[in-house]
């Protein structure tokens, strides 16, 4: 390993220009002429639009037009799109109601956008939009996915009972049967609590269109710029690929609520046409992101789990409403199938697994997927099952985890999934050591020495991430494939450019992407720069999302530099006049075997280049190469954290008292980028599990945590103390991908909530208790059985 290659803890190449606030995100750039973007938005959770009076606001200052459903269809612009097809185990297609940029003939939920104003400023916009008269029908709402099929407020016409589809995994017949043949049976009724994603930087767009050219040009907080284009050119009705330049600059983290195509974005690009030409920028106010940015989670779920004498499980059966907000998001429909119920066989072996998924419509903000989806709700689910069956049996958690772990690979699960590598129990024996399990019984007695319950908690998560073979997913209902696109461009003096289809907002892609080439080709890693987030330089890609970037975007690169290894290696055997197969390339050097003739990385390059010393009609000058790569199979990080909390008997507040994360990432590029994902995302999952939920009121249908005084994000206090906060790696290489990675960036967040929860229940010695577990729900919980003690 050099000090810059595979392994290396270098420091993150792009963190200077951040940390120096030199970093150009959607909002710092500012094209001329530019006019600014308002969104009026609906007060109403679900009402019919009457009429919008535009006359006053037109007329206030700095005004240069408004913008209604009305133009929008003028200019055939068409709605947004779900790409991903569901079918109903009936055999019907999804209900997707129609999901205009600008709301037309009613509103579906508080925040839905109306119209939107364009003025010379930006206050002059948003007082405009505080003039426009919109007179609604209040329309009967529901903002409650367990009552989604029951109550008469119906979202959409095309979805009766609210339901956009009943979708089922697994062979029912089978695991029924072996519930009747099962020794014991645990069953759960859990719900996993709505999050709004909170990315530091809000969404923002700038569309700009030029009348010469006839050309479009959108900057925005994209993970995904390519799929932006695609998709805003194939169903927009704006401009052809070719017309349209996306360009996702710095992009201040997006935990996937910038995966999907918004109305905003598509409303600025049209708009700035309409306005003749001035480029159109919008950028959201912290309220406006609580309101209308995709929210995570949201499942409503019963599970049962049938186990036989020894304690082995036996089947696994699920039903989960699933609430997809008001309209169907980008990829929301894939998050309860194909992202859930896909994973719940978890790292056991589960012989019969059923699960039914009923995705409903409700009026709220649309739910699509958040740092892990589908994956958290799956282990949350699982590990708590798990966990409650374990205590109802009176076998230690990690005992019972352990007798029932898949232990041979490959693995068929019952749900699709064909597990490729994993050692479960390498990973459980390195959490408990780490943790000092074997002796939390006397952190117990000293924690109730001071008063506090102290419990510990367990969870054993694996994600199938690095998505997917496009063969698969399309036969799955994907609107697209997913392998990743790059293109390594050598210099003429050796310096190396990498455009890549992934897109980095906060994973450090432009550190570990240069690892890789530094490792490969010798070169300094300050020769080295990562090109991404921009149409116009990459030619495709299919963007960052499901932890795919490293085993995915980083094979693509490996498979480029592969091809860039060999052309070099004719260029340096013509110019050292010897066989190709005799030439060996090591540390940056090419050398002729046997001999003492060699040449650096660079002047190969040049080589290649200035074309004096080879036949150019047998060997093309240049040195530049591309790969797609489409992955053969998912990738299946797992590990085990443990949790111990300590609880405050008066208070009900939770303490995070230690936090061991142990996980099998394959091959790891950076130790460091590593580590902090996965306190990252540990930090979400404590989040969810202590502090945050998303709450509409049920009578108004507002969104009352539309702020931070409201929502409760993690804070430094709320982890444990950095000593207490153990990370571990174990290593099983992943055979799909030549590097042997798997992805590292949702885990934290899939694996933590159960873990914090398993470990309240514990400390309680309840059964059950609800995400957030705030200080207040944790009191209540207590309360029985301090009165039990009175
Ligand atoms: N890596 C590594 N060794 C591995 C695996 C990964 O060194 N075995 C490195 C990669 O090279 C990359 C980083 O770790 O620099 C994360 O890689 P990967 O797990 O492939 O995840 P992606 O880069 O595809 O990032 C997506 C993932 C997801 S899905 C969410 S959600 C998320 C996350 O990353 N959103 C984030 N981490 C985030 N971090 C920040 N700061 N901001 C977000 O919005």
């Amino acid at each position: 390993m050099s000090d810059t290659g595979i392994g290396a803890r270098v420091l993150r190449k792009e963190d200077k220009r951040f940390i120096t606030g030199k970093g150009q995100y959607t909002d710092d750039i500012n094209l001329k002429d530019q006019a600014y973007a308002y969104f009026v938005r609906s007060p109403h959770a679900h009402a019919t639009i009457k009429s919008i009076n535009t006359a006053k606001a037109k007329k206030m200052p700095g005004v240069v037009d408004i913008f209604t459903a009305k133009e929008v269809e003028e200019d055939k612009i068409g709605g947004l799109i779900c790409g991903w097809m569901i079918h109903s185990k009936d055999g019907s297609g999804m209900k997707a109601g129609p999901h205009p940029i600008l709301a037309s003939g009613k509103v579906r939920f508080v925040g839905d956008q109306v119209a939107v104003v364009i003025a010379e400023t930006r206050e002059q916009a948003k007082a405009a939009a505080q003039a426009v008269v919109v007179s609604y029908g209040v329309l009967p709402h529901n903002v409650d996915a367990a009552q989604a099929m029951k109550t008469k407020a119906q979202v959409h016409d095309v979805a009766s009972d609210n339901r956009v589809y009943n979708w089922s995994i697994g062979d029912e017949a089978a695991t029924d049967a072996a519930f009747k043949s099962a020794a014991h049976v645990t069953k759960l009724d859990l719900i996993n609590n709505r999050l709004i994603p909170n990315a530091m930087e809000t969404r923002a767009a700038i569309g700009s269109y030029d009348t010469g050219s006839e050309h479009y040009t959108l900057y925005t907080t994209s993970q995904n710029p390519h799929v932006a284009r695609l998709v805003i050119s194939a169903f927009h009705g704006l401009a052809p690929e070719h017309k349209l330049r996306v360009i996702a600059p710095d992009v201040g983290g997006g935990f996937g609520s910038k995966i999907f195509i918004y109305g905003e974005e598509v409303t600025c690009v049209w708009a700035s046409k309409r306005i003749g030409g001035r480029p159109v920028k919008w950028t959201a106010d912290r309220s406006e992101a609580f309101l209308s940015d995709a929210h995570g989670r949201d499942h409503v779920s019963h599970a049962e789990l049938a186990m036989d004498a020894s304690g082995k499980i036996t089947a696994l059966k699920v039903h989960t409403i699933a609430s997809m907000g008001a309209y169907l998001s980008t990829f929301s429909s894939a998050v309860p199938t194909y992202l859930y119920a896909t994973l719940l066989s978890g790292q056991y072996n589960i012989p019969n697994i059923y699960a039914e998924i009923d995705a409903v419509y409700t009026n709220t903000a649309p739910v699509d997927a958040y740092r892990g989806a589908g994956r958290p709700e799956a282990t949350y689910l699982l590990e708590r099952i798990v966990e409650t069956a374990a205590r109802e049996l009176k076998i230690d958690p990690a005992e019972f985890r352990r007798r029932n772990f898949i232990t041979v690979f490959p693995h068929q699960t019952p749900v699709i999934f064909m597990y490729d590598a994993g050692d479960y129990g390498a990973a459980l024996d390195k959490a408990l050591e780490m943790s000092d399990y074997k002796n939390f019984a006397s952190r117990k007695a000293a924690s109730a020495k001071n008063g506090k319950l102290r419990g510990v908690g367990f969870s054993a998560y694996i994600e199938a991430c690095g998505i997917a073979p496009s063969a698969a997913v399309g036969s799955l209902g994907a609107g697209v494939g997913l392998w990743e696109s790059a293109e390594v461009r050598v210099n003429a003096v050796g310096t190396v450019e990498v455009l890549t289809g992934s897109h980095s907002h906060g994973q450090g892609h432009e550190t570990t992407f240069a690892q890789l080439v530094s490792e490969r080709l010798g070169v300094d890693i300050n020769n080295v720069a990562i090109v991404h987030g921009d149409t116009d330089k990459v030619q495709m890609g299919m963007g960052t999302y499901g932890s795919r970037s490293g085993a995915v975007g980083m094979t693509a690169i490996s498979k480029a530099l592969d091809k860039i290894e060999a052309k070099a290696k004719r260029v340096a055997a013509a110019v050292m006049e010897a066989s190709t197969d005799d030439i060996d390339f090591k540390d940056g050097t090419f050398t002729v075997k046997g001999t003492d003739k060699k040449m650096a990385f660079g002047e190969v390059a040049l080589a290649a280049y200035v074309g004096h010393k080879f036949n150019s009609s047998e060997i093309e000058i240049g040195l530049k190469e591309t790969s797609f790569h489409d992955p053969s199979n998912f990738v299946f990080p797992a590990g085990v954290h443990i949790c111990e909390v300590e609880v405050d008997q008066d208070t009900g507040l939770t303490k995070i008292a230690s936090y061991t994360a142990v996980d099998d990432f394959g091959t790891i590029i950076n130790p460091m980028i590593v580590e902090g994902q996965v306190q990252g995302g540990v930090a979400q999952g404590i989040g969810q599990a202590l502090l945050e939920g998303a709450h509409y009121d049920r009578d108004s249908g507002q969104l009352l945590t539309g702020s931070y005084m409201d929502y409760n994000m993690p804070k430094a206090a709320n982890m444990p103390h950095i000593e207490n906060f153990k990370l571990g790696f174990t290593f099983t290489k992943c055979p799909s991908n030549p590097l042997g990675m798997k992805g590292c960036g949702e885990a934290g967040a899939i694996a933590a909530p159960p873990a914090v929860i398993n470990a309240i229940t514990n400390a309680l010695g309840v059964r059950e208790i609800a995400m957030p577990a705030t200080p207040l729900t944790v009191w209540n919980a207590m309360q029985p059985m301090k009165r039990a003690a009175e």
